[in-house]
């Protein structure tokens, strides 16, 4: 196959609407659809497409020419859209050449008798008001309506199979990786508040959180894998996959969240992540004086602005190629991303990252700071009521109230709830074993029967006690108290 799937037609126009999404509409898709954003932006566009065939269909009843028009619409809006694709050339845009003149050759072998007959019957000769005219009209839509959702299906299918193809392979290469240097992640027992319903400390990775614009996510070979770090540096570097594994590793807990991750939601997660630091990196490759950015692109072409200082300070900032001791899942950037303590992932967690280009602030637009959203992107502390869930019963008596906190890089040093409207108090602190991953925590309280509501609030190891004001995830992430209504049974 000399082209990928990413560079479809359809997967194209689908990743460009997502693009030409205003910021504030693109965060509520996300947060009323959630990962489901992408299969039904899809759907749209197939069914979109699917109409506009039919009407073609109609069109071409009246002139073949009309609907070659539209068809040529089509075919241009899709080769935009791919030639707007990262990394696209002349071959990406040959299924539109192709498919394009398929609509034309099926769209003259269907028409071409229709108008024969269309012009017997208009003919003098034929004799007037038959009743066969509007059933055979009728006829026709339903058979040129049918071929085209026929045409949209087999696309479908055709797609869907590349799709499977290129990643089962990605996934038997990924399956057999055997990364020298990667420990399995072991939870120290400190961690546990043990409280029955708070997340796991560890977040396992099949219930990590996933968040990217790729319709499609890129399956990319480790032996094809190339990074290039250039810009604002002494001596360009070109990294495979191969120099960067054989390098010397570094691994952490981080704990990793989304800026869209309302007050209480889950876009947020932790994990043991391995890899490569790249304040290592970009000290050989000689960061020049004035650099404060990396524009960091993925295979995608997703991009993302980094303060040059939260990848060169003591953070261990990285490039990961291992997640909760396995090689990177595909849909969490296989074979390498970027990770960086204390930033949310929109500035910071590229993945299938593919370029790094030093340079400076006032230069670049990110694919998410176009849509409006903050160009730095340091996490907000933020605490969470895991148990009870609002709505829960819960028997009368002591009651365990438990969750987790994080203020990444900075630590939490205390947590408190309140409840009722009462005063806060504090609540009692699992261990953490580093101040880039969330803490759990749990209060025990004595509660009677009836309706409850209680909040949270965390302070960090600054001594800064989370704000109660409450904001939007846009532009910055939000703030707030959790604050959860349960009722206690007799
Ligand atoms: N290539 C690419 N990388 C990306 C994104 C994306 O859309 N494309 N989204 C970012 C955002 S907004 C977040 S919160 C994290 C999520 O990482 P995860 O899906 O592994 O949880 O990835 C970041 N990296
Ligand atoms: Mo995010």
């Amino acid at each position: 196959m000399a082209m990928t799937i990413r560079e479809s037609p359809v997967v194209a126009v689908a990743e460009l609407v997502i693009r030409l999404t205003p910021g504030a509409v693109a965060e509520k898709v996300i947060s009323v659809l959630g990962t489901n954003d992408k299969p039904f932006l899809v759907l749209m566009v197939l069914l979109l497409t699917g109409l506009v065939f039919a009407w073609a269909g109609r069109l071409a009843q009246r002139s073949v020419w009309a609907s070659a028009i539209v068809f040529a619409a089509l075919g241009i809006l899709g080769a935009v859209a791919v030639a707007l694709q990262r990394g696209t050339g002349v071959v990406d845009q040959l299924p539109i050449l192709v498919g394009f003149v398929t609509w034309l050759v099926a769209l003259s072998l269907l028409t071409a008798p229709l108008q024969r007959a269309e012009q017997a019957l208009a003919s003098p000769s034929s004799t007037a008001g038959t009743p066969a005219r509007p059933a055979a009209h009728h006829r026709r839509s339903f058979l040129i309506g049918a071929g085209a959702m026929g045409a949209v299906a087999l696309a479908v299918w055709f797609v869907g199979d590349i799709v499977g193809r290129g990643r089962r392979h990605v996934e038997e290469t990924r399956r057999l990786l055997r990364l020298n240097g990667v420990s399995e992640p072991a939870v120290p027992a400190s961690t546990r508040v043990g409280v029955d319903g708070v997340s796991p400390w560890m977040t396992p990775t099949s219930d990590f959180y996933r968040i990217h614009t790729a319709i499609v996510v890129p399956t990319i070979e480790p032996s094809d894998w190339q990074l290039r770090i250039h810009g604002m540096v002494d001596k360009e570097i070109v990294l495979s996959y191969q120099d960067l594994v054989a390098r010397e590793f570094t691994e952490g807990w981080i704990t990793l969240n989304c800026v869209s991750n309302t007050v209480g939601g889950n876009l947020v997660g932790n994990a043991w992540w391995s890899g490569v630091r790249l304040a290592d990196i970009l000290a050989e490759a000689g960061v020049q004086d004035g650099a404060d950015a990396v524009l960091q692109t993925s295979d995608d072409g997703w991009t993302c602005g980094t303060p040059v200082a939260a990848l060169t300070d003591d953070r261990n900032a990285m490039l990961a190629i291992a997640m909760n001791g396995k090689p990177l899942p595909i849909d969490h950037g296989f074979p390498v991303r970027t990770i960086v303590p204390g930033l949310y992932g929109y500035v910071s967690a590229t993945k299938w990252v593919v370029d790094m280009e030093v340079t400076q602030f006032s230069k670049i637009a990110a694919y998410w700071t176009e849509k409006g959203w903050g160009e730095k992107g340091p996490v907000k502390m933020a605490s969470r009521i895991d148990v009870p869930r609002a709505g829960d019963e819960v028997p009368a008596g002591s009651v365990a109230i438990g969750g987790v906190a994080w203020s990444q890089h900075t630590g939490i040093s205390a947590v408190e709830i309140a409840y009722d409207g009462g005063d806060w108090q504090p609540a009692e602190l699992a261990g953490a074993p580093t101040d880039d991953a969330w803490v759990q925590w749990k209060a025990v309280v004595d509660l009677e029967k009836g309706d409850h509501v209680v909040r949270v609030r965390a302070t960090d190891k600054d001594g800064l006690v989370q704000t109660g004001v409450e904001r939007d995830v846009l532009p910055d992430g939000a703030t707030g108290w959790h604050t959860v209504g349960f009722t206690v049974n007799a």
